[in-house]
């Protein structure tokens, strides 16, 4: 029975949140499969307003079972203070899943991601300051402290010793920091032991047992193509595969598995944090998208850098995580613009791109080569079918499905649950 993969196709805050929740009622498990409180889903139900940091935003869909999974960091603290926060608001979280394989964000990784920032200058990547990359990088680096090591706390010292070894050489020497000591850190950890306990499974077994069964599993990434550190703008870029192929590790359900992979994609672009962006504005139509589309990050409330929609960063996301469909969102925030720019290739040093560069040096060169589609200025925000649409907003859809890589299946036309056109 279907896995579905949900990914965003840009530099994230496509709108996954939303799309997430609307498949939500059809699923039965909701896995996050990378990244950490790093993510920010935004999910209007019924008017009010949830902001989901590190919790899978299907933890508002009530019949779905959200996991954590082995390819996720979680920061223990922020995991509880989020799900206090929704408790407090009447959510019921009681069904969510932790795997037991998934690592733990420690405070020095938050110290050393703010510190590593710092010290980078100029060349700094505008991370979200929550530790996701240190902790990342003790995961590769064979000095991670995972979720199931809190239940044996002579091997929990045993590894935050390891880990503590080279974090306090960098700590004191080269930041000058005072050092930290293997029993604070297991103090913090083995405060949320019990409360953590009853939540904690085999997520690969839970959720391939579930497949056999025919229940539907929605894998939802966080972040976006363009943050993946293997296929994104490189280091500009987040510590995890956002990317498809990264879903089916960080869930443990096998890529043949898989039998549909969305690409959530907005009707223009943005992007937090530094690194290169071809169809950027730093005109008023920056601060028009900006505002209009209430672009400020949910997690940390930084601006988003805004731009045009670049339909070969839409085509090369297509490729990259194989995407049976697209769903548009955003539509409505484009009307009464009279005029829109379309990116369909690039021009780097004189030479028209219609496809990716090879190298970052010239996607950093790539000047957008843009096609103009007229606008609309109607309320479209009430449209439930492409029929509903005005004309120039139909062949506006149209024509960007033509140029993006694959079919669009749905279309946003604004915050709200249901605020989306069924194309097919
Ligand atoms: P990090 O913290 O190591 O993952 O940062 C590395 C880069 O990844 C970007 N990044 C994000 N980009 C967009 N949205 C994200 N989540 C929040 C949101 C962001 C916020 O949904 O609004 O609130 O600021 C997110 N998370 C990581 C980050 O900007 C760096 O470019
Ligand atoms: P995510 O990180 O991809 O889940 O996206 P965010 O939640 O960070 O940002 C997307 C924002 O767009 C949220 O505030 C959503 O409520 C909002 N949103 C999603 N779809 C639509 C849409 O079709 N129209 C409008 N106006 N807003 C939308
Ligand atoms: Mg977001």
């Amino acid at each position: 029975m279907p896995a579905i993969v949900i990914v965003g196709a840009q530099w994230g805050d496509e709108g996954k949140g939303k799309a997430t929740d609307l498949l939500g009622s059809r699923v039965d498990y909701v896995v996050k499969p990378n990244g950490g409180n790093n993510a920010g889903h935004t999910v209007v139900v019924n008017g009010e307003k949830f902001e989901l940091k590190l919790l899978p935003a299907g933890i508002l869909s009530p019949n779905a079972t959200p996991v954590i999974g082995n390819g996720v960091v979680v920061n223990l603290e922020a995991l509880f203070q989020e799900i206090d926060g929704l408790e407090a608001r009447g959510a019921d979280t009681s069904r969510l899943k932790i795997s037991a394989n998934a690592h733990l964000v420690a405070p020095y990784h938050q110290t050393m991601d703010k510190v590593t920032e710092r010290f980078l200058g100029k060349r700094a990547i505008g991370t979200t300051g929550r530790g996701i990359g240190p902790a990342y990088m003790d995961k590769v680096g064979r000095l991670g402290i995972r979720v199931q090591d809190i239940f044996d706390e002579s091997i929990l010292r045993q590894k935050i010793e390891g880990a503590l070894r080279q974090k306090n050489e960098l700590l004191v020497k080269l930041y000058n920091r005072r050092a930290i000591t293997v029993d604070e850190i297991a103090e913090h950890f083995l405060s949320y032991a019990e409360r953590l306990k009853p939540m904690v499974v085999d997520s690969t077994i839970l959720l391939n047992d579930a497949l056999d069964e025919g229940k539907v599993v929605l894998m939802e990434g966080g972040q976006a193509t363009y943050l993946d550190v293997d296929h994104g703008t490189y280091p500009f870029v987040t510590s995890s595969n956002p990317t498809a192929g990264g879903a089916s590790v960080g869930s443990g359900i096998g890529p043949t598995r898989i039998t549909r992979s969305i690409g959530i994609v907005k009707a223009y672009t943005t992007r937090v944090g530094a690194g290169p962006f071809p169809t950027e504005l730093f005109d008023e139509w920056g601060e028009y998208l900006q505002k209009t589309g209430g672009e400020f990050g949910v997690n940390t409330g930084r601006p988003r850098r805004c731009g045009w929609y670049d339909a070969v960063m839409a085509r090369y996301a297509a490729r990259i995580n194989g995407f049976t469909d697209y769903f548009l969102t955003k539509l409505d925030v484009l009307t009464g613009i009279e005029e829109i720019p379309v990116c369909v290739a690039y021009e780097i040093d004189g030479v028209t791109y219609e496809e990716m560069p090879m190298t970052q040096t010239e996607f950093h060169h790539a000047k957008p080569v843009f096609e103009y589609l007229p606008g609309w200025t109607e309320d479209i925000s009430g449209a439930r079918t492409l029929e509903d649409l005005p004309v120039n907003a139909r062949d506006y859809v149209l024509r960007l499905e033509k140029l993006s890589g694959t079919q669009f299946s749905a279309v946003g036309v604004g915050p709200g649950r249901d605020q989306v056109i069924q194309v097919r």
